[in-house]
């Protein structure tokens, strides 16, 4: 008989070593001797060794009597679902919905009927072109999809950053998301609209020029989920007990105001840390700095509708915030982040056609598609009609349907009734009262495949969103125009494209044109409709005119060395813990520095490992006997330079002075202070408010 040897003899001491107990319900629980749950297979059978697998002797063939082995790797296999079409990469918190006042007046909708009702919320946000793996700061519009579990059923709120889109009709969707994503031969770009058949769709699609405008604007590089609006993009209807219906379009603002990052600087972050914006979202909730917006809406009737410059059911337009201004109505936190990744935030399944009574639909044929088209992708994604069921997408309400069967039922109906009506006096029954009920709207007409006239002004917005913005951020739009369109390499499209610039402002196309070396200016594109109307630029529009007002929730990245002077450390960390705001200590190492005073002070990055591009403002405290050693540094003349070129207000001592002329920085100013004091340090973190110091920009660029 064969020798056990010591491992089979230890296995069988353990297994003799588990205590065994009966639970409540009588089921037997197996504990191992370390007092962990015995692992088991899913069918609930123990497992006495998970390091191998079952053969004929150590060195013999694999048995496919080996059923652990076999259902191991069968589920590992399966582990993948198919990504989302559009929007894969995304990020899901958990939090709620406060509404301020009673909204009876507009609509039934019952969350919104009493002041300080909270209603359980989870929202993803999202990019849209790359797959599930792509980068954070890609040039991108983002998701901003909001779940409110209301005791109506669910209210899916399934918007973006930008408040238009890039088409009118949900039948162009696959067109414009197959020009975005990786051209079909080659199979890139990932994640970027960068290349040919993006800017040739485009080109030949004039109603996407306004959000073409928002895309190449500082808004699809967004520096943190917190600090993005939210749109419905949509003209929606509230509806009231009275069957009455007023006009709405929903705006989410964020708490902590408006901030971007700039490409150079996006580029960057992707490398450094290609989950930028999940790490943000999930540290500020982890540390109990939730975030917050404000539900806004603006509502209108019938008349301003049709007394309106453009069409409210045309998803490429806006209603200028000045013209019909919004009104605040409740808002939404974030504390709580999933407690599974794919659980939560990779099964959740959002739907535009998830309305309780109160809340309902125009006729925007882009909003109309979508209604048909969620309901579709879930079933190929999640792969059940019962992805209801999943905790995630189930309503926190009561529900009672006929429903049954179909893969993966977990919610199965007891009783004899499935059908209605029955006389068996048991089951729901549908409420004539309660019930949703349509808006009754009155529609006629012919059926036709017709676009309206009132749809056909493609530049008169475009330019006006191009106007409203501050003059960096029109500098932005022309860098990210020629950017964009030096990575097409057929000229025909980057001249298509000049000729509609030339529609929405003359400096602008003139701008692109010459960075991109066009050898002649093409004549401006054949408009559907003329003349362009010079519509009053929208402050509400520019995120540096929404910006915060304080440096709370950004943070501040300092660099310090042995011998840094730990009471100017101290001075500015906790002078910006008092604005709100955070502090990651950058050394040589990461086991920390040696401070004047001999204190050791921990770090939380090396240098290599965080860049300038991390941090919001930088502090460049070295201690002189250090500075030396950092010269020879490529990462510190980087973190410097990109500080200083990114426009970053910086803090700097003495000692510090020739790591600026290392990095090529030749003049100071004034978004450059001294800390020789606590005055200076007070004089610094009271800059930071302003985040950017734009006044520098045009000195660090070519054009
Ligand atoms: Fe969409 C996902 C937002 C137009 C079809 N869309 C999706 C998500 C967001 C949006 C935020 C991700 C939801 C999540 O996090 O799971 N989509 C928009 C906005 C649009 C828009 C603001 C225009 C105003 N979408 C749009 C059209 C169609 C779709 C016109 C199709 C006709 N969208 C989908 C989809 C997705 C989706 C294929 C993919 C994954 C999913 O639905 O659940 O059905």
């Amino acid at each position: 008989m064969p020798r056990k040897n010591s491992k089979q003899a230890n296995d069988l001491a353990t297994i003799h070593d588990q205590k065994l107990h009966r639970g409540k319900g009588g089921e037997l629980h197996q504990f191992a001797e370390d007092g962990h749950d015995v692992l088991t297979t899913a069918q609930g059978a123990p497992v006495d060794d998970d390091q191998n697998t079952l053969r004929v002797g150590a060195r013999g063939p694999a048995l496919i009597e080996d059923f652990h082995f076999r259902e191991k790797i069968f589920h590992f296999d399966h582990e993948r679902i198919p990504e989302r079409v559009v929007h894969a990469r995304g990020y899901g918190a958990h939090g709620f919905f406060e509404t301020y006042e009673p909204l009876a007046r507009y609509t039934k909708a019952d969350f919104l009927q009493r002041a300080g009702e909270k209603t359980p919320a989870f929202v993803r946000f999202s990019t849209v072109a790359g797959s599930k793996g792509s980068v954070d700061l890609a040039r991108d519009v983002r998701g901003f999809a909001v779940k409110l579990y209301t005791r109506e059923g669910n209210w899916d709120l399934v918007g973006n950053n930008i408040p238009v889109f890039f088409i009118q009709d949900a039948i162009k969707f696959p067109d414009v998301i197959h020009a975005v994503k990786p051209e079909p031969d080659r199979g890139f770009p990932q994640a970027q609209s960068a290349h040919d058949n993006f800017w040739d769709f485009i080109s030949l699609t004039p109603e996407s020029m306004h959000m073409v405008m928002w895309v190449m604007s500082d808004g699809a590089i967004p520096r943190s989920f917190r600090f993005m609006e939210g749109f419905g993009v949509h003209t929606f209807r509230f509806v009231n007990a009275k069957d009455e219906s007023t006009f709405v379009k929903f705006h989410w603002k964020p708490k902590l105001g408006l901030q971007s990052v700039v490409w150079n600087e996006a580029v960057k972050i992707n490398g450094a840390d290609p989950d930028f914006h999940r790490r943000d979202l999930w540290q500020a909730i982890q540390s109990g700095n939730f975030p917050e917006w404000e539900l806004c809406v603006q509502l209108f009737d019938e008349d301003f509708a049709d007394s309106f410059d453009f069409d409210v059911l045309d998803p490429t337009k806006i209603v200028p915030e000045e013209i019909l201004p919004v009104q605040p109505i409740g808002r939404l936190v974030l504390d709580r982040m999933p407690e599974n990744f794919f659980a939560e935030t990779e099964q959740v399944a959002f739907m535009t056609q998830n309305v309780p009574p109160g809340i309902g639909f125009s006729n925007d044929p882009l909003l109309q598609g979508r209604n048909f088209s969620y309901l579709d992708t879930q079933l190929k994604r999640l792969g059940s009609t019962n992805f209801t069921h999943l905790p995630i997408n189930a309503p926190k309400c009561p529900f009672h349907t006929f429903q049954q069967d179909g893969h993966m039922a977990m919610r199965n109906p007891a009783g004899r009734v499935n059908y209605q009506p029955n006389s068996w006096g048991e089951g729901p029954r549908e409420s004539p009262v309660s019930g949703y009920r349509h808006f009754p709207s009155d529609e006629a007409g012919q059926k036709v495949r017709l676009r309206p006239e009132s749809f056909a002004d493609h530049y008169s917005q475009a330019r006006q969103f191009f106007i409203s913005q501050t003059p960096p951020e029109q500098r932005h739009i022309a860098m990210a125009l020629t950017f964009e369109l030096s990575k097409v390499e057929t000229p025909a499209i980057r001249e298509r494209m000049v000729s509609h610039l030339l529609n929405i402002d003359e400096t602008l196309a003139d701008k692109v044109a010459s960075a991109l070396g066009l050898a002649k200016m093409p004549k401006p594109a054949d408009a559907a409709v003329g003349p362009r109307q010079d519509l009053k630029p929208s402050p509400a529009l520019s995120i540096m005119e929404n910006g915060p007002k304080r440096f709370e929730g950004r943070k501040l990245g300092i660099l310090v060395t042995d011998g840094s002077d730990a009471a100017l450390v101290q001075a500015v960390a906790s002078a910006i813990e008092g604005e709100k705001g955070a502090v990651e200590l950058i050394a040589p190492k990461v086991g920390g520095v040696t401070l004047s005073d001999g204190t050791l002070l921990p770090a939380q990055q090396m240098i290599d490992g965080a860049p300038s591009v991390l941090y919001d403002a930088v502090a460049l405290l070295p201690g002189t006997d250090f500075v030396p050693a950092l010269l020879k540094e490529a990462t510190v003349r980087d973190f410097v330079a990109d500080a200083f070129a990114h426009c970053k207000f910086i803090g700097y001592v003495a000692a510090a002075l020739p790591l600026f002329e290392k990095a090529g920085v030749e003049d100071m100013d004034e978004g450059m202070v001294e800390l020789d004091g606590s005055k200076a340090v007070n004089a610094f973190v009271g800059k930071l408010g302003k985040l950017r110091f734009w006044a520098r920009e045009p000195a660090t660029k070519l054009q």
